[in-house]
């Protein structure tokens, strides 16, 4: 597992290389957006349980073969687990974001998971429809861009400093791209 500094060592490394500008000019700017950076982790882990509950609903209003007999989402035992994994994607995707590296969702969540779900019959389509959900549910709080009428009676404004976070919202949104990739 890595992250943005150990990551430029471990290039540097394997390069024979001295960490040159490039790569500390990078990590200055990790550093200098590392507040943006935790409000951002703070956005999707406050907002969690409401990101993946909205995610699998989502997913069973557009396919509700889900939630039937024969259907991955039943029975309730089922349903349970679906939500867990949402919060285990969401979960990794926090620690990527954190660490401004994807190799701890890779290794510790994503490996191995496309057989997981093949072998359990999960389907991958709805795993990914819920895992797109996310993303945008994600995306609207670190850009503090959600509204009350997507939200509903849940809608909650996160009280942190206007500024510029497209570039971290890119990234996380990046992080649930892998999570898509992997899956298909
Ligand atoms: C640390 C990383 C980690 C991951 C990622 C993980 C995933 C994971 N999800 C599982 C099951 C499952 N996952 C789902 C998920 C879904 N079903 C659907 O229809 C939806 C599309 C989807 C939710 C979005 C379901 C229903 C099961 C149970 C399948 C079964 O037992 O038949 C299982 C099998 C064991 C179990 O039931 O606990 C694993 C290992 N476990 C881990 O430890």
């Amino acid at each position: 597992m890595l992250d943005a500094f150990s990551r430029a060592v471990v290039t540097a490394d394997s390069k024979t290389a001295c960490i040159g500008g490039a790569e500390l000019a990078s990590l200055k700017s990790f550093i200098a957006e590392g507040n943006k950076r935790l409000d951002a982790v703070n956005a999707i882990a406050s907002n969690a349980s409401c990101c993946v509950s909205d995610a699998v609903a989502g997913m069973i209003c557009e396919n509700t073969g889900l939630i039937q007999a024969g259907g991955n989402c039943y029975p309730n035992r089922r349903m349970a687990a679906c939500l867990r994994d949402g919060e285990i994607i969401l979960r990794y995707v926090s620690y990527a974001l954190l660490s401004g590296d994807a190799s701890v969702l890779e290794d510790r969540c994503l490996n191995g998971l496309k057989e997981t779900y093949i072998a359990l019959g999960v389907p991958l389509q709805s795993t990914a429809r819920a895992v797109g959900i996310m993303k945008a549910v994600c995306v609207a709080h670190i850009t503090n861009t959600n509204t009350e009428a997507q939200a509903g009676n849940r809608f909650r404004k996160m009280a942190t400093p206007d500024g510029d976070c497209s570039s971290l919202a890119a990234e996380c949104a990046s992080y649930f791209d892998r999570v898509a990739a992997a899956l298909s």
